[in-house]
Parts: structure tokens; C-alpha cells; sequence
């Protein structure tokens, strides 16, 4: 059995395409859902959002016991948290820092990553795309990617 793709999403992204869409679009999460298993191609996924750092780290810690690659949209805890830095540290798989918006046209507070350092790739500004362009980037790094016909 193969193991899942975690894809973690951090704090008001459950809120995604309720405001601001000119940076995030219109686009929600539940949508986002259904894209990244569209992209799959039937790998497995799990998808996750939470407002709460430990929960975050505590999943982060089960993708180290048990996936195959992470995706991580880490939003605020990007540029606070060294707790989840510290625990995908831990994971020795493939690792995607993933953000809706490009951070790096924003204000300065947007620009320092705590995550980035540890990432085997970052994508960013390409909107709520970014996530299907993740999955099979992802799928490609662990072996996944289904032959083309
Ligand atoms: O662009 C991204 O994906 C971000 O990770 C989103 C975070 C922000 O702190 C990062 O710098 C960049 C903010 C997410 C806010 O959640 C929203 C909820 C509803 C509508 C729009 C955003």
C-alpha cells in the first residue's frame, strides 16, 4: 500500500474564499479538497486544516510515522512557529512549503519563512493552483506520477 500525501493547511484557511479574494481567490478549501485528489489520480491523501498549532505538529509528527511526502500551507505559523519547523525537520521525506499568495511581494513581515530553510521546495503565487501543481510535483518525487498513455 502506498503511503498518503499529507497536505496541511494552517490557521483561517478554513475561511478561504470568504474575503480577500484578490490575493487568495475564490476558491475554498473544500474545493482545494477536491482539486488535490483530482491531481492524485487516486494516491492517497489526507487533507487537514487546523487553527491550532499543536495540531499541526502532532500531524506533521503522524506524516513522519506514515506518509510519503508532505505538502504544507503553513499561513501565519509560517513566519512563528519553530515548534513546527522543529518537527519537519524530523521528516526525511520530500517536503512542500506551499502559500496561495507569493509572500515575497508582500510586506517585509511575509518575507522570513521559518519553514523554507527545511523545504525541498517552495511554491508560491500561483493561487489556490498551486496545490494540483504540488500534488503531482509531489507524486513525481516519491515514484507516483501515473504513466502517461
Ligand atoms: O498565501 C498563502 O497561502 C499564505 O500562507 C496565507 C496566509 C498568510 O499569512 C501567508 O503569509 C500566506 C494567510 C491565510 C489567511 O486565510 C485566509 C482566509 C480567508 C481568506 C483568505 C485568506
Amino acid at each position: 500500500m502506498s503511503k498518503p500525501i499529507y497536505i496541511l493547511n494552517g490557521p483561517n484557511l478554513n475561511r478561504l474564499g470568504t474575503r480577500e479574494p484578490e490575493i487568495y481567490g475564490r476558491t475554498t478549501l473544500v474545493e482545494v479538497e477536491a482539486m488535490c485528489r483530482d491531481a492524485a489520480s487516486g494516491h492517497p491523501i489526507v487533507f487537514r486544516q487546523s487553527n491550532r498549532e499543536y495540531e499541526v505538529i502532532d500531524w506533521v509528527h503522524e506524516a513522519i510515522d506514515e506518509g510519503g511526502g508532505i505538502i504544507i500551507n503553513p499561513a501565519a505559523f509560517t513566519f512563528t512557529s519553530m515548534a513546527i519547523m522543529d518537527a519537519l525537520k524530523m521528516f526525511s521525506g520530500p517536503l512542500i512549503e506551499l502559500h496561495i499568495s507569493n509572500i515575497h511581494r508582500r510586506e517585509p513581515i511575509y518575507h522570513r519563512s521559518y519553514v523554507s530553510p527545511v523545504a525541498t521546495a517552495v511554491i508560491a503565487g500561483l493561487g489556490t493552483k498551486g496545490y494540483s501543481i504540488a500534488v503531482r510535483a509531489m507524486l513525481d518525487m516519491i515514484g507516483a506520477l501515473p504513466a502517461k498513455a
